[in-house]
This record gives C-alpha cells, structure tokens and sequence, in this order.
C-alpha cells in the first residue's frame, strides 16, 4: 500500500441532522486531506515522525492513512476535523455523542500482539480532549493481523468519558463542557503507540481509518408554560402563555390602569389577594395567573365632608376666610388619592385636615363646628378607604 496521497473529487463531510430532531451527525467516508489537520502532540518516542493522508484502494474508495515512526516512548498524533463543528450555545447542550469509524492494519507491525489505538478526539477552547471511559485510553486498538477493515462503534458518550490531554500528561478529572453554555467543540479522532524501554527497535507502524460517524444528541430541554391574563381596568406583564425553562424561576408585575386598583390575584385558581407582583419559584408544571380589577370609588361622605367645610364658611362658623380654602385643599387632595386609589396618601391627607381643624378650634373655627368637622372627618378615615 503507497503512503501518497491520491486525489479524488468525492467529499462526503456533512453537518445534518439525520437520525430525527435534535441529533447532530458528521460523517467523512473520503477523508480529503483538506478537511483535516494532523497535530503530532506528544513526541517522546525520540524523532517520531508523524503524518497521515488520504489514500486510495481499489475503486473509488479512499480512506486516511496514518503513519507512526517512532522510537522508545510514547507518541500521540492528533487529527482534527476542519469542519465538523458543534456550537452547543446555539445548537444546544449535548446529552450523548454516539461515533463510529473502521480501522485496519497496513504494514509495519512486527507481530500480531502489536497495536495502535484509535479513539474520538475533541477540541475544545484550544484543550483537547479523547474518550477514555476505561482504566486506560485510548478506546479501541487495532492490532498487526486485523489487516481487513473491522468496526468499532461507541454509544452514549457523556463529557465526563472525555478526559483532557495536555501535552504531558492525561488529566483524568478535567473534562469538556457539553451545557449550552459550553464554546464550540470540533471533532476529530487520535492515534497513538508506546514502546517501551528495551523492548523494541524503532517501528513505522502504518494504520488506516474510514467511515468516521460522529453523532451528537442534543439534550432535550424541558419547558412549562404560565398563561397570565387581566380583567378590564389593568394588566399582567408579560401577558399571555410564557414559555419557562423546567426549575427556573418566573415574575409577573400586576398594574392597575389609572382610577382603578388591584382587586384580587387568582394562581392556579387560588386567590393570593390584590398583590403586585408574584413569582413562580422552580417552575415544573404548567400554571395559570389572572388579576382582576376594581374601579375606585368615589367616597360619598367625603363629598359630605367638603359640603359642610362650604357650609361653615358661607355661614361664617368659620371666621377665617382663608381657612376655608386651606381645609378644601386639603379634601381635594383627599379626593384626588380615592380616585387614583392611593390609600396611605389619602390618610395622610384627611389627618393634616384633622390637625388643622383642632389647631384652629376657638380661633379661625368656633369649637362646635370643629369638633362635628373632626368627628366626621375620623369618620371618613375609617370608612372611605380606597
Ligand atoms: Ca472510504
């Protein structure tokens, strides 16, 4: 078998999703030398001299031929797709990868007990990472006698069977981050050989690789729906079936239009009272939100109130004229708070009328018109509340 590479036109290289919604496959049965990058990583067999092309047998078949020529150590020669790329930020985060390929032994083994190995590799923010689910790794090894093309697929494979390798060392506990918020990962596969010390002279051992299947499945993401809606005089925000991912958490803001307040918050059907606002908390079922509003009402008594404050004036039981006016702001503003359904300045208004009534009892108002203002106005106080 020639180690030249052979041009052919064919390349079957895809990005597709094939094996139903959600699955994310990648596929080179041709194996073009531009579609992958050979990255001799490790290099402790002396001068090891690594590479790897597409070659052709017989027909129209090509596949990618690799090369290990190395003395006593250890080498590892990285092969990177330049095309088979997952962004898990925008294709979502990946629940498994399945991957298959074909490999075979070409010629330089010495016996048949000698082998290559042969896992997937993925890179990832510039680290790289194989899959070594085992006690060692790579996954899978071709020996000196499997000189016919033999199989090997791997199924449900998880981020934590994929362990990092730097350019010394395999760290077992770091692992590459298949979450939605993980950075793009580029797939390929790695090869590698050790001899060691007093064993073997130097070897080129040559191997081939075909029909590389990389497939990842995206996890499925699992979402509730809240349905919020509002009665006339206000409304729900966000209005309408909000879609919310499984455990998160979720706000609505309740907002009466202007002359009308909160009347009650139904959740799920149960009442939770004229709340502004309500959050769904570790949502993990569908839920309903509705808010009713209530116009506010006009305080008759009030009206009484102010009636009276005319009345003493024009009577002149109150002496100051100016006090009238000032006692009429201050139901007005009393008024303007019921309309607009502000309780807390609604009192605030209606005492400072109180206080003003008592400080001017016996001087700007005679005491029995004071205390009859006073005592409606507690009145008021009690019963007119927005
Ligand atoms: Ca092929």
């Amino acid at each position: 078998m020639s180690g030249l590479a052979v041009l052919l036109p064919a390349l079957v290289l895809t990005a597709a999703t094939t094996f139903g919604a959600g699955v994310t496959t990648f596929q080179d049965q041709t194996f073009s030398d531009a579609d992958w990058t050979g990255i001799p990583y490790w290099n402790q067999g002396g001068t090891a001299i690594l590479s790897a092309s597409q070659v052709s047998e017989s027909g129209p078949n090509t596949f990618r031929q690799v090369t290990h020529d190395y003395g006593v150590g250890t080498v590892i020669f990285l092969h990177l797709s330049n095309i088979a790329t997952y962004d898990p930020s925008t294709q979502g985060a990946i629940a498994k990868v399945d991957f298959s390929y074909d490999l075979k032994a070409i010629a330089g083994f010495p016996d048949c007990g000698l082998a290559t190995a042969y896992s997937l590799l993925l890179e990832q923010g510039g680290r790289y990472f194989v899959f070594a689910p085992y006690d060692g790794y790579p996954a899978d090894l071709i020996y000196g006698c499997d000189i016919t093309w033999k199989g090997f697929t791997h199924t449900d494979a998880v981020a934590a069977h994929f362990v990092e390798v730097t350019t010394t060392e395999a760290v077992w506990t770091s692992h590459p981050d298949f979450s939605a918020g993980g950075s793009v990962i580029t797939f390929g596969f790695v090869t590698s050989n050790t001899i060691s010390p007093g064993t073997l002279p130097r070897l080129t051992l040559i191997t081939g690789i075909d029909n590389w299947a990389v497939s990842a499945t995206q996890e499925e993401v699992v979402t509730w729906t809240i349905t919020s809606s509002a009665g006339p005089g206000g409304g729900v925000s966000p209005a309408g079936p909000v879609t919310v991912n499984s455990g998160a958490d979720q706000t609505f803001t309740i907002t009466a239009d202007p002359g009308y307040h909160v009347a009650d918050v139904l959740v799920d059907g149960g009442s939770v009272g004229p709340v502004a606002t309500y959050t769904f908390v570790g949502v993990t079922a569908d839920h309903t939100i509705s808010a009713t509003f209530t116009a506010n009402s006009s305080c008759p008594s009030l009206k009484d109130l102010r009636a009276h404050v005319v009345a003493y004036g024009a009577s002149g039981a109150i002496t100051k004229p100016g006090l009238v006016k000032s006692l009429l702001a201050k139901l007005d503003a009393a008024q303007a708070s019921v309309d607009r359904g502000d309780a807390g300045a609604f009192r605030g208004q209606l005492s400072a009328f109180i206080n003003e009534v008592q400080a001017q009892s016996g001087k700007g108002i005679n005491a029995k018109p004071a205390n009859i203002l006073i005592a409606e106005a507690e009145a008021v106080l009690r019963g007119c509340l927005p």
